[in-house]
């Protein structure tokens, strides 16, 4: 198998972690998105990462589908709990769409200086408060996201987190929301989310 990634993406970093968690070996491929040559639209058409190659050559996209089949491929580490499964979707929906606003607003940053969507901004930035401020409230005291036990959902919850971190730094997650840095600082603990930190990330 072959993963095609770039070195930021909060999504693919989501897939790298699982991988690690469930012992499953698999190259990585790292794509330039901006080159017209990239080998990733021969087998994703949408030109994203993550992009899962098999071995009998299909691919698999994108990255809630390719956790599933990672998840559902070795029992090693069970991370989508059958009887929690929609929670655990849910909660890796809410931080995918994180990431989606926050990507959005990046996208939107490098346009030139009054040709900016400044609606399209406040409505990507009302995205990121209302999705932190949930995801804050359902945590609540729980030390992971579902059921107390670590699940895919901390791993989608805190690759968005990060990536937040790095891209938004005048949204201090850390500080409006301390359940929100106890859970980052618990994943940081495992060489599974350690190992993938994309530098120049806290
Ligand atoms: N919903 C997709 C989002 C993937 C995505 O947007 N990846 C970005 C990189 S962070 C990308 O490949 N962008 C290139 C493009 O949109 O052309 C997933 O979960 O895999």
């Amino acid at each position: 198998m072959k993963l095609f990634v770039t070195p930021n993406s909060p999504y693919a970093r989501k897939v790298r972690v699982v991988l690690i968690e469930k012992r499953i070996e698999c190259e990585l491929v790292e794509v330039d998105l901006s080159s017209p040559d990239s080998p990733l639209t021969l087998h994703n058409p949408l030109g994203k990462v993550p992009t899962l190659l098999l071995d009998d050559g299909s691919a698999l996209y994108d990255s809630p589908v390719i956790t599933e089949y990672l998840d559902k491929k070795t029992p090693v580490m069970h991370l989508i709990p059958a009887a929690r499964r929609i929670e655990v979707r849910r909660w890796e929906a809410l931080a995918d769409g994180l990431c989606d606003a926050a990507v959005a607003l990046v996208m939107e940053g490098r346009r030139e200086e009054g040709k900016r969507d400044e609606q399209l901004v406040l409505r990507q930035r009302a995205k990121v408060g209302r999705g932190l401020r949930v995801l804050s409230e359902d945590l609540g005291g729980n030390g992971w996201c579902v059921g107390n036990s670590f699940s895919l959902a901390d791993i989608a919850v805190c690759c968005a987190l990060a990536y937040l971190g790095a891209r938004m730094p005048d949204v201090d997650w850390r500080e409006m929301y301390p359940n929100l840095a106890g859970l980052h600082a618990r994943m940081l603990e495992r060489p599974s989310f350690l190992s993938t930190t994309p530098p120049g990330y806290s």
